[in-house]
This record gives C-alpha cells, structure tokens and sequence, in this order.
C-alpha cells in the first residue's frame, strides 16, 4: 500500500457567546482534520491541534512540508514515518505546531492501518479497556454566568449521566473561585468527583493556599496550577498538596513528559494525541508514565474525531482513568459525525466496534463549516 494523497481541512464555527478560561478567550472554535489517502482507496482521518494560532499554518504544515516525506510511502510503518517527519523538522520543530501537525497524520495512519486489517483501533494498539469513564469538561467563565447559572450548568452534566465534572478557576479571586467551587459542589452533590483546572495562573505559593481551601469541597484534582515551563513550581505544589496534580496539556513527545516525570511535577499526565505527537507518541508517554505508576488521562477538547482518536489511545493503556469531554457547544463535536459520541447510562464512553477509530464524518457538517 502507497501514500497517494495528504491533505488538511480547516473548520470553522463561530459562538455566540466566547468561553473563558483563566486567559483565554475562545471566541470561535475550529479543527484541522488530515486526510491521507492510499492507492488501494483505503483512507485515514485525524486531527491536528492548531491552538495558540491559526489553523492554516497547521494546513500549510501538513500540505507543504510533512506530504513531501509521505507520498508514495508505505502508509503501514508508522513507526519509521514518525521518525522520518521528526528528523527531518528537527531544526525548526520539537514542540509546537510542527509537532501538532504530525499528531494528526500520526491518527490518520492509525486509522489506515486499523481499518486495513477491519480491527477497532484500541484493539489494534493492545486493546485494555471497551469502555472509558468520562468527565464533562466545562464551568468556564463567560459573560452574564455568575454563581447560579455556573451551579446549574454543572449540575445539568451530572443529570445527563456524568459521574465526574470539570471547572474552570484563575480568572478571578481566590476568594471569587472559592464561591463558584462552593456552589458548584452543593449543586453536584458529595458523590460526584470534581476536578478543577487552573491553567498555568498561578505561582506556586499561590496554588498551595489555593489547594488548601480547596480540600473542604473535596476536590479530586487540581489541573496546571502554575506554568507549563515552571516545572519545579509544579513540583513543589505537587509535593504540598494532598490532591493530585493534573499536568501535561501543554507538553510535546516523551522527552517533555520525561522533564515533567523525572521532577515529579504530576500526578496525573494528560497528552492530548492531537498534538504531543499522536498515538504512536501518546502510547511512549503513557507507558513512561506507567514505570512512575502515574496515571494517564488525555486531554481532549476539539472536534469529535480529537475525542475519538484520544478515546481508543485510552482504551489500549492499562494507566488511564478517565476521558475528557468537552461538553461547551461545538457542532464540530456534536454534529461531526454520522453518529455522534455519547455517554452510556453509566456514564462512560463505550468504544465502537467498527474498524479504525469507528466514525464516519457527517459530510454535511463538513461541507458547512468548511473554509477554503
Ligand atoms: C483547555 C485547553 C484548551 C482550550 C480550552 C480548554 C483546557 C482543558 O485546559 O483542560 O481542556
Ligand atoms: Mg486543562
């Protein structure tokens, strides 16, 4: 089997109302999905994280430097095509979009090879888990949500069936975020895990008397305390706090985690395959992880095909825990696909049992999110 064709598409949605972490402002959401095509017409789909810039340096990327070392190859060894891009990147890659772009030609071969030989990819990949818990990822700040309507959205996730939410602090007060921690854990109830994420605002000392006030509402983990390149600050916090230290997000292929792993900066490592170098690096890192009996959950908040790439690297790691899910509105997420990702009663995402990552797009959607 031979490469014939590599290409990216761009998406585009804008919202209505812009969501807010502790920095960012998202007033639009968008993906870059690659396409790759063989000669035998079997073809793969993944995605490309662009965050931080637009998407179309991630297509320029995929299209104008990373096709070159693909076309005419063998779409089977992923392995030496991975390496292969890293090499030849090196002096200008590393971390970043360079990397982010190889992810989503990283999942499009994943899914070539997977539907190649008609096997589900979790299986494919060793194949330990049918079915992944998920947290609905939201309680973001946005303009008009004070106390009651953040308590009642988070709430809304727990009635749909989640056993485990996600919120947002940082961008305001300690004693602010202290209010909508409250509200939110009366709102859920005791049996529900919440976890909190900070997104790289804080400085260390900042985080430990956050962390400290935040163990009256039992909370499960806290996500980047402080920034991704203080790596010792994380640390530290990681060592004073008695609740887990949830880090990686922002981290690039094994020799970042590594840096993170050797300081104990986490408890929690969270690759997201759309860009710390795909599956194939997602699964280095998790096993790394593992020697350090650190668990692995994936960060995951894009289209449906970013879950569902991140979702079947979960399922074929014997250290991961939960799924991420963003549950904000995103048609790309919820209309993406012909049969668009749920949970199940019990609150888990169960793995499809159709070959490669199992989805077929919606190419309606596609054709009205487009840009070209
Ligand atoms: C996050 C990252 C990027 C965009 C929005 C939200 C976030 C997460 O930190 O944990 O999903
Ligand atoms: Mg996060």
């Amino acid at each position: 089997m031979k490469i014939s064709k590599v290409e990216a598409m761009i998406l585009t949605c804008q919202l209505d109302r812009p969501i807010m972490d502790a920095t960012y402002t998202l007033p639009s959401r968008s993906v870059v999905l690659a396409r790759i095509e063989t000669d035998e017409g079997i073809s793969g789909i993944g995605e490309a994280a662009y965050f931080g810039g637009p998407p179309m340096i991630t297509k320029m990327i995929i299209e104008k430097e990373l096709a070159d070392y693909l076309i005419g190859e063998d779409p089977l060894n992923i392995e030496r095509l991975w390496e292969t891009m890293y090499q030849r990147s090196i002096k200008h890659g590393r971390k970043g979009a360079i990397i982010a772009s190889m992810s989503g030609i990283d999942i499009a071969l994943w899914d070539i090879k997977a539907r190649s030989i008609g096997m589900p990819l979790y299986q494919l990949l060793g194949g330990c888990y049918e079915k992944i818990r998920a947290y609905a990822s939201a309680g973001f700040y946005a303009e008009g949500k004070g106390l009651k309507e953040l308590a009642g959205e988070m709430e809304s996730y727990v009635k749909e069936g989640f056993t485990a939410v996600k919120m947002k602090i940082g961008r305001v007060s300690q004693a602010e975020d202290m209010a909508r921690i409250k509200a939110v854990r009366e709102a859920i109830g005791p049996n529900i895990d919440l976890l909190v994420d900070g997104n790289n605002v804080y400085t260390s000392y900042e985080a430990i008397k956050m962390a400290r006030k935040m163990e009256a509402y039992d909370v499960f983990w806290f996500e980047e305390p402080v920034p991704a390149e203080d790596i010792e600050g994380s640390a530290r916090v990681a060592h004073a706090i008695d609740m887990p230290l949830a880090a990686g997000e922002n981290e690039f292929t094994r020799y970042g985690f590594r840096d993170l792993i050797i300081n104990q900066a986490l408890d929690i490592a969270q690759p997201d395959a759309t860009w710390c170098g795909g599956i194939t690096e997602a699964r280095k890192i998790a096993a790394m992880a593992s020697a350090w009996n650190i668990t692995c959950v994936p960060h995951s908040f894009s289209s449906a095909i970013a879950l569902m790439s991140n979702l079947h690297f979960s399922a074929s790691i014997p250290n991961s825990m939960f799924q991420e899910f963003d549950r904000n509105y995103n048609p790309l997420r919820e209309e993406l696909l012909t049969e668009p990702v749920r949970i199940n009663k019990d609150g888990y995402i169960d793995l499809p049992d159709k070959p490669g990552l199992g989805v077929e797009l919606n190419e309606a959607t596609v054709k009205k999110y487009r840009v070209h």
